[in-house]
């Protein structure tokens, strides 16, 4: 495990990208007081406004933390990237989001080389910091951080369980209905339509949800959570500005950051670099972790059962085959 804890008194987390999802992002990290944020995009002064914006609800959240926006010349030397100094986390969202009809894939080519930059410019000023990936296609974006930061896998780590299992725990609230609180439901693999949601692991107040809902009831939450991002795409489509889903996306890696912050060794379905757990090397794939202010505490293997198996495997098959389809791309 690598060795680094938090260096000031008050954290600092950097959101590269101002987007929807970083903005989002950055509004729950200093509503909940876990550290100062700076926001960075290279739409000059867009950051900026919404660090001001955000900023001047902090009487109103009560929040003692502050929030800084940077602009970065879309085509400078990236010297303005010196402000990541010192970050203890730095969320990446950089990248184009989905619009009506394109998959998570089809991302692939353009946001490849839009992370890759940036995390350039991480391992040239916050060498020492652990990075959150949230840019799609989450999986692979995350395997192109760890290939160009050359770090140890500990401090490179995708959202999207988090998320997942998030939308599939509201899914059960509704369904039951309950309070979304007493849920906690867990969804490993990739993120795509080939995520595994763990039906034998999601529990209502400590009962599983099988003595709550019917089976028919279950197969439809399943369904719904793999396509709820797009069913938000979807949703979104009269205001194509808007792109894709942000406030749960936002919500699930500020969870995350405040997890390895605050240290708190919350076990969260993170996406991780395999190495040898679930019979699988070199790819990024979500599976159970616990967070501490190091990044990875520890990757929980489960005994999965043949059907679950058998949904990793083809998850993992597509994630294979992404990341290929990248590394041949990129030329890594
Ligand atoms: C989603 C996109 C952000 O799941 O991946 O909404």
């Amino acid at each position: 495990m690598s060795e680094r804890i938090c260096r000031s008194l008050i954290p600092k987390i950097s959101v590269i990208g101002a987007g929807y999802v970083g903005e989002a992002a950055a509004r729950h990290l200093i509503t909940r007081e876990v550290g100062d944020v700076y926001l960075f995009d290279i739409m000059e002064d867009v950051a900026k406004g919404k660090a001001l914006d955000l900023y001047h609800a902090a009487p109103i959240i009560g929040t003692n933390r502050r929030i800084y926006g940077v602009n970065v010349a879309a085509d400078g030397d990236g010297s303005e990237y010196a402000a990541l100094e010192d970050s203890d986390v730095v969320i990446i969202t950089s990248g184009i989001a989905r619009r009506p009809g394109m998959s998570r894939d089809d991302l692939l080519k353009i946001n490849a080389k839009i992370v890759r930059d940036v995390a350039d410019k991480v391992q040239k000023y916050a060498p020492n910091t652990i990075v959150i990936v949230v840019t799609n296609p989450l999986d692979v974006m995350s395997k192109v951080a760890f290939q160009t930061l050359g770090w140890h896998r500990d401090r490179v780590l995708g959202q999207a369980g988090v998320l997942d299992s998030s939308r599939m725990a509201s899914l059960i609230a509704a369904a039951v209905p309950c309070s979304a609180t007493d849920v906690d439901a867990i969804v490993l693999g990739g993120h795509g339509d080939t995520m595994v949601p763990l039906v034998r692991y999601t529990t209502v107040g400590g009962i599983p949800v099988s003595e709550l809902l019917s089976k028919e009831q279950i197969d439809e939450i399943i369904q719904k959570t793999a396509f709820a991002g797009g069913e938000v795409v979807q949703l979104f489509r009269n205001s194509p500005a808007l792109g894709s889903a942000y406030h749960a996306p936002g919500a699930a890696v500020a969870q995350m950051a405040e997890a390895i912050i605050r240290d708190q060794m919350h076990i969260l379905p993170t996406t991780v670099h395999l190495e040898g757990e679930y019979g699988y090397e070199g790819i990024y794939m979500g599976v159970p972790v616990q967070l501490c202010n190091s990044g990875i505490r520890r990757v929980i293997e489960l005994e999965l059962q043949p059907h679950e198996r058998e949904m990793f495997e083809k998850s993992a098959n597509h994630v294979k085959k992404t990341t290929q389809e990248m590394q041949a791309l990129l030329g890594l």
